[in-house]
């Protein structure tokens, strides 16, 4: 019998000699995600394009323009992070629902939108964060007379990644009700709170590779705010240029105000603000500040995960 008699005869009980091939059992594989920076002047016109072809609750779910990575488009923005703007104008409401992957809404732009949390409601200021962990029952509307616009973030590729994604609408109404029980978990960040949390850190300290930060994390438990993804809000102050470092772990930022210049693999992409951008796993990157007001970026990003797995680094 020959290698490949013997590796047919293998085959036919379902078994494979990986030594047959040529190169290592395991093989070196650089990340497909590319760093991209997604431009609000870009966006946002075709976000107010967007009602024309599609309004939610009557044909579609949901009215979302997704950042896509070229390098991973199956995966969304990151190989683990789906980052997507939502756009409500005002009165329309998206279907109640709920799905394994753990989500999160950060607030951009309008007054009176909401979402529904298990029956708790959050009305979303600009700024503020807040969180639908996996299979919370979950729904938005906007009672305000102007359009609102958030980010959402999901671990969508992750939970995909693990042959375990599920989205169940919800066929019966269910009342509103405050549960009036202690909530499992702080569901909702306000900008105010965040911002006053960052401004107290600058007094105290900062980092050399992303200046003044700080991350939300659970009041009771001190947890991320997801299994899977951490928040941060961070200020690169007039003047500052951050150390360069790599990290196993991805980041999808957006930047809240001012503008800077983030250097990610030897290539600088200049932001303002409104811009969205994504630093893949193991890209050393730096940020500079440019203007004259502090800039504020808030990301996500799937440090919590990485940790999990024991496959956090990081190195300068
Ligand atoms: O609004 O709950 O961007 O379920 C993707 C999936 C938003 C949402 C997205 C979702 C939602
Ligand atoms: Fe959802």
């Amino acid at each position: 019998m020959d290698l490949e008699a013997y590796c047919a005869w293998l085959s036919d009980a379902g078994l494979d000699a990986p030594w047959s091939r040529s190169g290592p059992l395991i093989q070196s594989k650089a990340s497909r995600v590319q760093p991209f920076l997604w431009r609000w002047a870009e966006i946002e016109p075709r976000l107010r394009c967007s009602p024309q072809f599609v309004v939610p609750g009557r044909g579609a779910e949901r009215r979302i323009l997704r950042l896509a990575n070229p390098g991973v488009p199956e995966r969304t923005s990151a190989h683990t992070l789906s980052g997507a703007i939502q756009y409500l104008l005002p009165g329309e409401t998206a279907p109640a629902h709920r799905h394994t992957p753990n989500a999160l809404r950060f607030m951009l732009k309008g007054e009176g939108a909401y979402t529904i949390v298990e029956g708790d409601k959050c009305v979303m200021a600009p700024g503020d964060l807040v969180l639908t962990p996996s299979m919370m029952w979950h729904e938005h509307g906007n009672e305000g007379s102007e359009p609102v616009m958030w980010l959402d973030g999901l671990d969508s590729p992750v939970v995909r990644y693990l042959e375990i994604l599920k989205m169940e609408p919800r066929e019966e109404p269910r009342e509103a009700v405050g549960s009036g029980a202690i909530t499992p978990r702080t569901i909702h960040y306000k900008w105010d709170d965040a911002y006053r949390r960052l401004l107290q850190q600058a007094e105290s300290s900062a980092s050399p590779y992303d200046d003044v930060i700080v991350e939300y994390r659970d009041p009771l438990t001190g947890a991320s705010v997801l299994p899977t993804i951490g928040c941060y809000l961070q200020m690169i102050r007039p003047g500052v240029e951050t150390r360069a470092h790599r990290q196993t772990s991805s980041a999808v930022y957006q930047v809240v105000q001012g503008s800077g210049s983030t250097t990610i693999a030897d290539e600088r992409y200049d932001w303002d603000a409104g811009d969205f951008f994504v630093v893949p796993p193991n890209a050393p990157h730096n940020h500079r500040h440019r203007g004259t007001e502090p800039a504020i970026l808030f990301s996500m990003q799937d440090i919590p995960l990485l940790h999990a797995l024991g496959l956090y680094y990081e190195s300068s």
